[in-house]
């Protein structure tokens, strides 16, 4: 598949608290620095998130007195309990990767009562974090994803990318995920489901 200049690569939470010795450590999680680094000369445009949670967020299990991977319902709907991870200002919410020609760097969860898997709209799927309009202004048409965690923060944003209007990719072997209670194998039936495809960084050119 040939990268065009209307395509844009979206890395996920490229984070240290994702990353093994991290708060909410993703298996292999370090995996995926080698091959993304090796997208960067390919995409012309690339574009980040980071998970930017305040202390006591409401997604940390300690601020529930609960055990992490406990689930909770919330006004906006379930929600499962986390370590106390992505904390602003901690080095854990430092990214893993510093890609100097990133062109946006997003910041998500910051808001105390609402999570945000998706770097396009936040748990209650009602408040928008601008990267979709972003995206369209500057004529984006296919959006690729790599990062942490497919199954939760890249399969969200996955979702949202292609319910936005984007053809939409997820570069699996630049991922790694939580997988937990089933949740990479639905994430990927859902994602198959809206019309996301799965490829290899080798099919890349
Ligand atoms: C993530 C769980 C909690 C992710 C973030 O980046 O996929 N997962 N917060």
């Amino acid at each position: 598949m040939k990268i065009s200049a209307t395509d844009a690569l979206l890395i996920i939470d490229a984070q240290n608290d994702f990353l093994p010795g991290g708060a909410l450590a993703v298996i292999q999680g370090d995996q995926i620095i080698a091959p993304i680094k090796a997208l960067f000369d390919r995409f012309d445009h690339i574009i980040m998130t980071q998970d930017w949670h305040p202390q006591s967020h409401i997604s940390f299990a300690s601020s529930h007195n609960q055990q992490p991977f406990a689930q909770i319902e919330l006004p906006y709907g379930s929600q499962i309990l986390w370590p106390d991870q992505c904390v602003i200002g901690s080095s854990g919410a430092e990214l893993a990767l510093i890609v100097d020609k990133a062109e946006l760097i997003i910041r998500k969860g910051f808001h105390a009562h609402t999570d945000s898997y998706s770097a396009f709209l936040e748990a209650d799927r009602t408040t928008h974090t601008g990267l979709a309009g972003y995206l369209k202004e500057r004529g984006f048409k296919r959006v690729f994803l790599a990062g942490l965690a497919t199954d939760f923060c890249v399969a969200f944003s996955a979702l949202d990318a292609a319910a936005a209007g984007f053809e939409t990719f997820v570069i699996e072997d630049c991922c790694r995920a939580i997988d937990h209670n089933g949740s990479l194998e639905a994430a990927w039936n859902k994602m198959f489901s809206a019309g996301v495809q799965k490829i290899a960084s080798n099919d890349l050119r």
